[in-house]
């Protein structure tokens, strides 16, 4: 039987066969006689130019949208400068989106509750972009695609437009990409971008670091061990939510909820001038969803009055900025061959005692001088 390979827009560059489903090629002649159907292999996809690419994606067409992502999340070297022009190019059009970050451990809820939540949006009017950043997914070979399952309907919503983690690579990694993805969201019209996380790692802090809103989902029971979640992660967020609150369950929520509300008075909120609340909610029955969205939008306008969510984000484009320098300095120093034979000789020395580690670092830092500046 023949069959023909079919890759999804979405699919990364460098994604392999994992990514691929197959079609049945049809048969031969119809029925109302119409003649045959392509049994013929489906042409090869079009190339884009910058053109293209930038006014599909500014009218909104989801296609080139997804390839344009493509391009931003591929490792090739080639495609590093024509998606920077890109991003460039649509930047007067980004901004305008509200950016919720959502994490929490795994099983918590989360892709539930963005279902919900993001289903609602679209029926109130709003065009949802639901990100997600999941340092794994290198390795696990993408965690989302079983939550494409999981966010059943609003896969399915024409308002909505879903993409996996990014895998990571050079020239940044996840974190360039993630946030770059979001830009040509914002452009492509998405005026609320949904970015997913699991708690377990550095990934929270890079998610924080590209949002207006920081939401923790929690569970029920938190007591005094606060369910493995790190203070550190509390201390990040704008809101705690304390999910599955629901049957047997609803009442253990909200003395969860009166927990938290308790452990937050000590700590230090995440936004200058907002008060970091605990709410409860059902991602299943969707009670309470909405009026975690209405602190959303409390927060947007007091902040927005405040001004603080303006210096919010232009202090995160400056991080960016100093991280990318970094990162291209740690790669650059990474790949340098003299400097890791210098660096493990001098290793070495420290080790054994013989050189001490400030002398070392001087040591190194002078080859890396010589090597990357020519000094
Ligand atoms: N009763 C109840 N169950 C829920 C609720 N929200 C999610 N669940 C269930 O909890 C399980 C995990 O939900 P997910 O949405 O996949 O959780 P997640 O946090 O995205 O999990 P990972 O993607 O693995 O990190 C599923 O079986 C959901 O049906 C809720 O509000 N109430
Ligand atoms: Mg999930």
């Amino acid at each position: 039987m023949a069959y023909d390979t079919y890759r999804p827009d979405w699919v990364p560059e460098d994604g392999d066969s994992q990514f691929s489903c197959r079609v049945m090629t049809g048969v031969e002649g119809v029925k109302d006689g119409a003649g045959t159907t392509g049994t013929a292999k489906a042409p090869a996809r079009q190339k884009l130019t910058l053109d293209d690419y930038e006014r599909g994606i500014l009218e909104g067409n989801r296609m080139i949208l997804s390839r344009a992502i493509t391009l931003i999340e591929s490792n090739a070297p080639k495609h590093f400068d024509p998606a920077q022009e890109l991003v460039q190019r649509v930047l007067p059009h980004t901004g305008g989106a509200i950016r919720v970050g959502i994490t929490g451990v795994p099983g918590v809820g989360k892709s539930t509750f963005i279902e919900a939540l993001g289903c609602t949006l679209c029926e109130a009017g709003h065009k949802v972009a639901v990100l997600a950043v999941d340092p794994s997914s290198s390795v696990s070979g993408g965690s989302i695609l079983g939550d494409k399952t999981r966010m059943e309907y609003l896969t399915r919503e024409p308002r909505a437009f879903i993409r996996p983690s990014p895998s990571s690579g050079t020239l940044g990694g996840v974190t360039r990409k993630s946030r770059e993805t979001l830009l040509l969201c914002e452009a492509a019209g998405y005026d609320v971008i949904l970015v997913e996380t699991v708690g377990v790692g550095q990934s929270e802090t890079t998610v924080r670091s590209m949002v207006d809103f920081f939401m923790v989902l929690v569970l029920t029971g938190a007591g005094d061990d606060l369910q493995g979640i790190k203070k550190g992660i509390i201390e990040l967020a704008d809101a705690i939510v304390v999910n599955k609150a629901d049957g047997d369950n609803r009442r253990k929520a909200l003395v969860t909820r009166a927990d938290y509300e308790q452990i937050l008075h000590y700590l230090r909120p995440a936004t200058e001038g907002w008060t970091t609340g605990a709410y409860t909610c059902s991602a299943i029955t969707k009670e309470g969803i909405e009026d975690v969205w209405n602190v959303v939008l409390r927060f947007k306008e007091k902040m927005g009055r405040s001004g603080y969510f303006r210096t919010r984000r232009s202090r995160q484009a400056m991080e960016w900025m100093d991280t990318m320098v970094k990162e291209y300095l740690h790669h650059r120093v990474a790949q340098d061959q003299a400097i890791s034979a210098k660096r493990s000789e001098i290793q070495r020395l420290v080790e054994s005692g013989e050189t001490p580690p400030t002398m070392a670092a001087k040591m190194i830092i002078e080859v890396m001088e010589r090597e990357l500046f020519c000094r």
